[in-house]
């Protein structure tokens, strides 16, 4: 479907999974590989084109697979190697590509190499991480002022053995290579290249950014910025996005070159003006994870801005990208009070903007968030860091503090363990008591679910150039409430419209002579005259053969 010059992620949608809660096929209550083989019909029937599996390496689960003890293994929970090999072509055989999680910046703390680093200040393996001597008379202070990626402790860790300091960015068990020293990035590239070899089609990139930090170890300036009367800490100048991690984006690129159209996707943060220096020119990563959507405000005038800024930042033949949920944040329907009409509506949306959409597992259903109170999780940084806090301010937390809340497992029915581990087997965390009614199976059987219409949007996004390759106009003038863009491939001549309308009020716009393609909420289009209720959207395609400027 894409034109036969263009690269083929293009156009294409991701679906995440997190392995440990997808599918569990030997009873031990955590997902496997296997597992997500058995379940690839749902994945395929979803009409999504690229799957992305969060890490199922070798690792002591300290951060649930994000720590790893082994690049070219799998965890002994999780299957073999041969069954991730099947995984891949499974995929393939179902028309889908494959993307693995890669951990780059850090690994575990009992990573072999880890082990060995820090022994002594002279060993093979000594100059593998990123260590530095400490300040004060006792050296026992930290090198700098660099603040781990939660902010909230410092980027430092003290090694008794070795009388110096490891940087970690994320966790304190997770420290960071040294991609500084040739030896690192060799072992590290030649892990890209094992899976490479084995057919994956490209890597979502774990906290890419944060990589290739100031080899002068300089102090980050403060910010200057104020939000809500707090400071804003320190400007992260010499630990994020630097222009060599920039360089070291290029060197990743040149190493999945060889092996033809592999994609790499980077998590990144910061603004899409700072990101979009990642493509280098189409050298570096091709696409990157544009994080605003997963704090959307549920208003027109957010979407169109924060649509508009992206269209500004990665022009074609750049791809934005755009995520309502992932395995680190609130799930959509949580974020409007559990609502499923919005719900729908933010489907329409994500999966009609032009750019690369990423449905994390579940969120086809409209799984919500499965509270857990601090002293029961599992998540390291909700049991590392905020056990403290009184569970009543927990609960009123927009902001989801505890990552098992959005990782419980999968629901497939409305029967035990919603059919994601057999009866009378414990899952590794609880099942949403909702999964009765929100699963797999009911939503099927209803041609009004949600799933119905993640399905329907996908179908109709893969049969429309203009859905899945055309450029995108935003719609001015349109009543109070309503977010409206147009699609264009260029091509074809095909022009699709997307309405939908985030306001309180019923809303009506007349699009030139146009056919629907689907909606949700109750919106129709009635000969030029759509109609919108709250709560409702709709995408309709142009029958018009004359193309005007004026698309409503
Ligand atoms: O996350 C990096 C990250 O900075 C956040 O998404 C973070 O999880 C969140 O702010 C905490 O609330 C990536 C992975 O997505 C995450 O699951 C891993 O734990 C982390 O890296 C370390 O590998």
């Amino acid at each position: 479907m894409n034109q036969p010059n263009e690269p083929w992620w293009h156009g294409t949608s991701i679906y995440q999974v997190y392995p440990r809660s997808f599918a569990d096929s030997d009873g031990d209550g955590i997902g496997d590989l296997r597992g997500i083989i058995d379940r690839l019909d749902h994945i395929a029937a979803l009409g999504v084109q690229t799957l992305w599996v969060s890490p199922f390496f070798p690792s002591p689960q300290e951060d649930f697979g994000y720590d790893i003890t082994d690049y070219t293994g799998v965890g002994q929970e999780y299957g073999t190697l041969s069954d991730a090999e099947e995984l891949i072509r499974a995929a393939h055989s179902r028309g889908m590509r494959v993307m693995f999680d890669l951990v780059l910046n850090h690994t575990s703390d009992q990573h072999p190499w880890f082990l060995r680093s820090k022994g002594s200040r002279d060993n093979p393996k000594s100059d593998w991480y990123i260590w530095a001597d400490g300040c004060g008379r006792d050296g026992r202070r930290p090198p700098n002022n660099w603040r781990s990626a939660l902010e909230v402790n410092s980027a430092w860790q003290w090694c008794p053995e070795r009388g110096q300091f490891y940087m970690a960015t994320f966790l304190p068990f997770q420290p960071d290579l040294n991609y500084r020293n040739p030896e690192v990035k060799d072992a590290m590239f030649d892990v890209v290249r094992f899976w490479l070899d084995r057919g994956v089609d490209g890597f979502r990139l774990d906290i890419f950014g944060q990589i290739m930090k100031d080899p002068q170890f300089r102090d980050n300036p403060l910010s200057p910025h104020v939000v809500n009367g707090f400071p804003q800490g320190w400007r992260r100048q010499y630990t994020e996005n630097t222009a060599d991690n920039i360089d070291f984006a290029r060197e990743l690129h040149d190493v999945c070159a060889e092996y033809g159209d592999r994609i790499l996707l980077g998590e990144v943060f910061g603004p899409p003006e700072v990101l979009r220096a990642y493509h280098a020119d189409g050298a570096g990563l091709d696409l990157v994870f544009l994080f605003d959507f997963l704090r959307y405000r549920y208003d027109a005038n957010w979407f169109t801005e924060t649509i508009r800024r992206f269209e500004q930042a990665f022009p074609s033949p750049m791809q934005p990208t755009y995520v309502l949920e992932n395995h680190d944040r609130s799930r959509t329907i949580d974020r409007v009070g559990g609502d499923p009409a919005k719900a729908a509506v933010l489907a329409v949306i994500l999966l009609s903007v032009r750019g690369v959409p990423t449905i994390y597992m579940g969120q086809e259903i409209g799984m919500s968030n499965t509270y857990i109170p601090l002293d029961d999780a599992l998540d390291p940084v909700a049991s590392r860091f905020f056990r403290r806090l009184p569970e009543f301010v927990n609960r009123r937390l927009r902001e989801r503090l505890n990552r098992d809340e959005v990782r419980t497992p999968m629901q497939w029915d409305g029967g035990p363990n919603a059919g994601f581990c057999p009866p009378g087997v414990r899952p590794w965390l609880p099942v949403n008591p909702d999964h009765v009614t929100v699963n797999v199976a009911d939503e099927t059987a209803d041609p009004d679910s949600l799933l119905a219409l993640y399905r329907t949007l996908s179908r109709v996004r893969r049969a429309s150039a203009a859905l899945h390759r055309g450029t995108l106009d935003l719609i001015p003038g349109l009543p109070e409430g309503v977010l409206g863009y147009r699609r264009t491939d260029a091509a074809s001549g095909e022009q699709c419209a997307t309405f939908a309308n985030l306001g309180r009020r019923e809303q009506e716009v007349r699009p030139i002579s146009s056919t629907l393609l689907t909606g949700c909420g109750g919106a129709t289009l009635d000969g030029e005259l759509i109609r919108l209720p709250p709560d409702s959207a709709i995408i309709v395609r142009r029958t018009s053969s004359q193309r005007s400027a004026a698309g409503h």
